[in-house]
């Protein structure tokens, strides 16, 4: 299988992430990309590759990001620095936020002041913007686009490997440590090459709000999430199991959310559930945002996978008989996420 390896992944390098009142280290940190390719080189389960320099990129984000969200990611950092020249010095970090006009607050005025702006764009304090994240993020994105063209060319697996994350970054919103919704560009992009239905089944610890926003009201991307119970897990606002897709897209969202301390017993059944309605759906592909963060070891998740289980994870997808992109989100246990990766890709091969 090829897996499209972002390069650029360790200019996006956040310090600091606010959790209940803290600054806290980021757990979404680069050696977690460098512990999977150091597992890749212990067992070569695929081919390493890049994505050409000539893709289409700019016209597949425009597919799945608002025009005016894309801008702002795009000058955040400068903008960040035009506020306080002290402000290169920190990660760019919201503190305040205009909710929604339910609360009375006003969506018809934008404000100008970049800390506003970023409140605007961002749906937590627990992703931070710096320096490079922009050139991080839309170089993870050429990886999804990358892998959703070699399975359009006849890969049966394609894999982007990278991080920032993506399955949190909605329509024009960024959070959950993601900033271009990597899965989205993927699933698009295998629509538009001529593909009529592509399934999404996001196997994370937390709900895929992004990716259920985008496709929301669509009936050609059917979106499946397992995750944590959204009543207490991250990300709260979204995630429920009566989320089932509105308009044309009623009955194409699957919610399957799970308590807390689930094990591997009740998460494989679920995992069956959601692999059922995916053959119903009768896609042509399968796009699998593949978080980690599912594992017993996990320092911010409660799910209590074994690293051997992602074997069986693995087998599962590549049971579905489905052409498949795969792209990395969650896993913070660093250490263990090259062994939890690379048991997927294995997986995938036998
Ligand atoms: C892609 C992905 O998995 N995003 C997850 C974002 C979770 N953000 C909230 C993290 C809460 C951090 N808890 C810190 C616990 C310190 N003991
Ligand atoms: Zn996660």
């Amino acid at each position: 299988m090829k897996i499209f390896h972002n390069t650029r992944h360790a200019e996006h390098a956040g310090r600091q992430e606010m959790f209940r009142g803290r600054l806290v280290d980021c757990h979404e940190v680069p050696q977690r990309l460098q512990h999977v390719l150091d597992e890749l080189v212990r067992r070569p389960v695929g081919t390493l590759v890049q994505p050409a320099a000539d893709l289409p990129l700019d016209a597949a984000l425009r597919r799945v990001h608002s025009a005016d969200y894309l801008d702002f990611l795009a000058r955040a950092w400068d903008d960040w620095v035009a506020l306080d020249p002290a402000n290169a010095l920190v990660d760019a970090l919201p503190s305040v936020w205009p909710l929604t006009a339910r609360h009375g607050f006003r969506t018809d005025a934008p404000p100008l002041n970049f800390a506003a702006r970023l409140g605007q764009y961002a749906f937590d304090s627990g992703t931070p913007l710096t320096a490079g994240s922009w050139a991080a993020a839309r170089e993870g994105a050429a990886c999804a686009l990358a892998a959703a063209q070699a399975v359009l060319a006849g890969e049966r697996f394609a894999m982007a490997l990278t991080r920032p994350p993506g399955h949190h970054a909605g329509p024009n919103y960024m959070g959950g440590y993601c900033f271009i919704n990597n899965g989205a560009v993927a699933a698009q992009a295998l629509r538009d090459g001529g593909l009529q239905r592509v399934a999404v089944l996001d196997v994370d610890y937390h709900h895929g709000n992004g990716t259920q926003t985008i496709f929301y009201e669509r009936s050609d991307v059917f979106t499946a999430s397992i995750h944590g119970d959204p009543r207490t897990e991250y990300p709260f606002f979204l995630g429920h199991a009566d989320e089932r897709g509105a308009g044309a897209g009623e009955g194409f969202n699957l919610n399957l959310p799970l308590p807390r301390g689930t094990g591997f017993e009740v998460w494989w059944a679920t995992l069956q559930t959601a692999m059922q309605a995916v053959r119903d759906f009768a896609p042509q592909a399968l796009v699998v945002p593949l978080g980690l963060d599912t594992f017993e070891g996990d320092p911010i998740s409660g799910f209590k996978l074994r690293s051997a289980d992602y074997l069986q994870v693995g087998r599962a997808i590549a049971q579905l008989g489905l052409p498949t992109v795969l792209t990395l989100e969650g896993g913070y246990a660093a250490a263990d996420l090259g062994v939890n990766t690379v048991n997927v890709l294995e997986g995938l091969r036998s």
